[in-house]
């Protein structure tokens, strides 16, 4: 596959942006190469500046539930274009958007829209400091919360894929202020909550972790959490940047039968623009400012063109509950069956395919792995059409676009590969 085009953009972009990427993962360190620099998308395939073509199952890291360039999202947009993309004041569209948020995802009675996933934590655990009086977080070793100072202790994702310390740049007052711990273990949670329950603001968690791959919660995790955090008065935070309108229409916690208390969402609300929001409790969120002390703001916070991709995709979904059906089907399609030497995870249709005979549970088992091999079957699969993350510890996504032939297409092409292996492995 020629990809002299995309090789002369990287050598270019690493001239005048760190890395040449806006973002570390996607500078594919980890399974080495150039990454195709995309040019275009369309429903379930992404095009690189080359003209080759992808059946894409990155989806933009999640948002695009509806594959790319959905016709609802892009005559929304053309709408705002008509009258004008940011004013820095109050819109309609934005309070419906809430709205249609808070219906959804019940326990989010109040809602704030931020501008990334990020924000959207950094926020909600300023909150949880703010309404409990207390100073300290659990989180789960994998998983990761936007590059959010305290939050980039034993993180998933970039961190996690290029090994990355946790203390550079972050100041250790900070880094204090984080109990890691496996992800999985009610043991350990209960420990903590018993050696320091009453300094505890919050515990944040992604309910369906998707930042070291996917790896769903254990029966009772979500549970013991709810229950321990209600105990000790601490605030439990479902991070739904990925799972939120993703594995259900009401998100991890209408799955699991979850209330949090306050929740993260990112991505998919924004139908593929950059927006967020965090949200909860009524009592939690009236002390956010103006109307309580704790303070969090921004220009760009319910940008038009943002809240009007979301209300599209929201509405869409709303409106077509057979796509998380399908989805479903589509989904388990592709997982269906892995060759030995692999574990698929899956929650609906979020997916990993770990190259380890193990169960993966949590970050200690995700990183048995075999990385090596994820990278010959990674840039197999790019060579023959096929986009996925470009990192064992990402999770995949299939799209309401994606069709019974671009599973199969891709099933047929991962088979190949592991009839050819270690053959192939070595090629
Ligand atoms: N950290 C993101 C996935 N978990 C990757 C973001 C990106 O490169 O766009």
């Amino acid at each position: 596959m020629n990809r002299s085009r995309s090789e002369s953009l990287f050598a270019r972009a690493q001239k005048v942006i760190p890395g040449g990427v806006n973002s570390p993962v996607r500078a594919f360190r980890s399974v080495g190469g150039t990454p195709p620099f995309i040019a275009r998308g369309n429903g379930s395939r992404v095009y690189d500046a080359d003209g080759n073509e992808y059946i894409d199952y990155v989806g933009s890291w999640g948002p695009l539930l509806l594959g790319h360039r959905h016709p609802d999202i892009i005559k929304a947009l053309e709408g705002v274009l008509e009258v004008g993309t940011s004013f820095g004041a109050p819109t309609e569209k934005e309070v419906e958007l809430a709205e249609i948020i808070r219906e959804a995802v019940p326990s989010m009675e109040m809602v704030r829209l931020v501008n990334s996933g990020t924000e959207a934590t950094m926020s909600a655990l300023r909150l949880a400091r703010g309404f409990t009086g207390r100073d300290l977080t659990v989180k789960f070793e994998g998983c990761y919360h936007g590059h959010v100072d305290s939050l980039l202790v034993k993180a998933g994702s970039g961190m996690a894929t290029l090994g990355i310390a946790d203390t550079v740049g972050v100041p250790r007052a900070f880094a204090e202020t984080t109990i890691a711990l496996p992800y999985n273990s009610i043991d350990a949670v209960e420990q903590a909550f018993r050696l320091r329950g009453d300094s505890i603001a919050a515990v944040i968690v992604e309910p369906v972790a998707g930042n070291m791959g996917c790896v769903p919660p254990a029966p009772g995790f979500l549970e013991a959490l709810r229950h321990l955090t209600e105990r000790h008065g601490s605030l439990l935070i479902f991070d739904e940047v990925m799972t939120g309108f993703r594995v259900s229409y009401g998100g991890a916690q209408a799955l699991y039968g979850i209330r949090p208390d306050i929740t993260t969402l990112g991505k998919v609300i924004g139908g593929g623009l950059p927006i967020a929001a965090y949200g909860g409790r009524a009592d939690i969120l009236s002390k956010v400012a103006p109307s309580g002390p704790i303070y969090q703001a921004g220009t760009l916070s319910g940008n038009p063109l943002a809240v009007a991709a979301g209300l599209a995709m929201l509405k869409y979904l709303k409106a077509h509950p057979n796509v998380y059906t399908d989805l479903e089907a589509r989904t388990a399609q592709l997982c269906a069956n892995p060759p030995e030497g692999i574990t698929v995870n899956r929650v609906g249709s979020m997916f990993t395919f770990f190259f380890t005979n193990s169960p993966v549970t949590d970050w200690d088992s995700a990183k048995k792995a075999d990385t090596q091999r994820f990278k010959q079957f990674f840039h197999w699969m790019l060579d023959r059409g096929v986009y996925l993350a470009p990192s064992q510890f990402e999770a995949g996504f299939v799209s309401a676009a994606h069709t019974e032939a671009d599973i199969a297409k891709t099933v047929e092409i991962a088979r190949e590969y592991f009839a050819k292996a270690p053959a192939a492995a070595q090629g």
